[in-house]
């Protein structure tokens, strides 16, 4: 069939479906995937897991569980021919929702053809968010925990925090790891997705440490950082954004990483410099437009 003109010309920008929470207050999920991914250039289309009116790290909050109407929602994109360049999960209101991705993925898999192009194949992010600080965030019920294993297995780039790396593998959570207690995580982690791994802000004194794993190549990547800040909610919200975008894009995954470190830690930066209560996130957008440059 012949591609209409207006039609290539509209395929040149990337599009990102974010599977993800809207909460209101509190920069974190889609209020830090949206503005961040069209910084980067690239269309972000969100499907919502749940609507809170802010975070759950607050003393309390309003929490609307979307699973029943993510079928109906994803069916009309299905219906209408939608096709992304990457799909980026994060937060999941329920254990149900499981199932409802699973099967999102599998549907949306194939990327947008260019004219005459090969098929290609849409990158899948996968930021199995559960927890901080040795701690599962409190909507997050063993079961969902549990599931979230499964999730993990269709990632392309699975990017966990320590924690989230300590859950999906069963091993107890310490606040500092070895660099080879990290590299048997990061085999462990391996045998539950065949895609490449980051673990993210893993403790090493005054730096910290993102991991790139290829288990293809069997090769890691140990990216230092010195630690500027406190990590705080958003934060990574910010850093699997920025690597979703930039990895869709086609930058290395190691280079993505690093910008997504860089942009993290200045955002921490002037976060501090403004004194923003830690339950408010990371103030990243005065900076933004640094992203738009990068
Ligand atoms: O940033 C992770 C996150 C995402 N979404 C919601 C959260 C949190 C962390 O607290 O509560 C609703």
């Amino acid at each position: 069939m012949k591609v209409q003109k207006s039609e290539m010309e509209h395929k040149t920008q990337e599009k990102i479906a974010v599977v993800n929470d809207l909460s209101g207050c509190g920069r974190c999920s889609l209020t830090v995937a949206l503005p961040v991914i069209s910084a980067l250039g690239l269309q972000c289309c969100p499907l919502p897991t749940a609507i809170l009116s802010n975070h759950t790290g607050y003393p309390s909050f309003f929490f609307d569980d979307y699973t029943d109407r993510m079928p109906e929602y994803i069916a009309r994109w299905k219906a209408l021919g939608f096709r992304f360049d990457g799909i980026l999960t994060g937060f999941l209101g329920s254990a149900a929702q499981i199932g409802i991705v699973e099967q999102f993925i599998r549907d949306f898999r194939q990327a947008p053809q260019q004219s005459d192009g090969p098929d290609r194949r849409a990158v899948v992010v996968i930021d199995p968010v559960m927890g901080d600080h040795g701690r599962a965030y409190s909507t997050f019920t063993p079961e969902l925990c549990g599931r979230m294993k499964q999730l993990a297995a269709l990632a392309d780039v699975l990017t966990p925090n320590v924690t989230e790396a300590c859950i999906l593998t069963d091993t107890p959570w310490q606040p500092h790891f070895t660099r080879a207690e990290l590299d048997r995580l990061l085999g462990r982690l391996a045998s539950l997705c065949r895609g490449r791994i980051v673990i993210t802000g893993a403790d090493a004194g005054s730096f910290l440490y993102n991991i790139v794993f290829d288990p293809a190549a069997g090769e890691s990547l140990y990216l230092k950082k010195k630690r500027v800040a406190a990590e705080r909610s958003g934060t990574g919200d910010l850093f699997a954004s920025i690597v979703a975008a930039n990895v869709v894009k086609g930058l290395s995954l190691g280079e993505a990483v690093r910008r997504a470190a860089d942009f993290t830690s200045l955002c921490l930066i002037e976060t501090e410099r403004l004194h923003t209560p830690a339950t408010d996130g990371v103030t990243f957008e005065p900076l933004l437009k640094k992203l738009l440059r990068a």
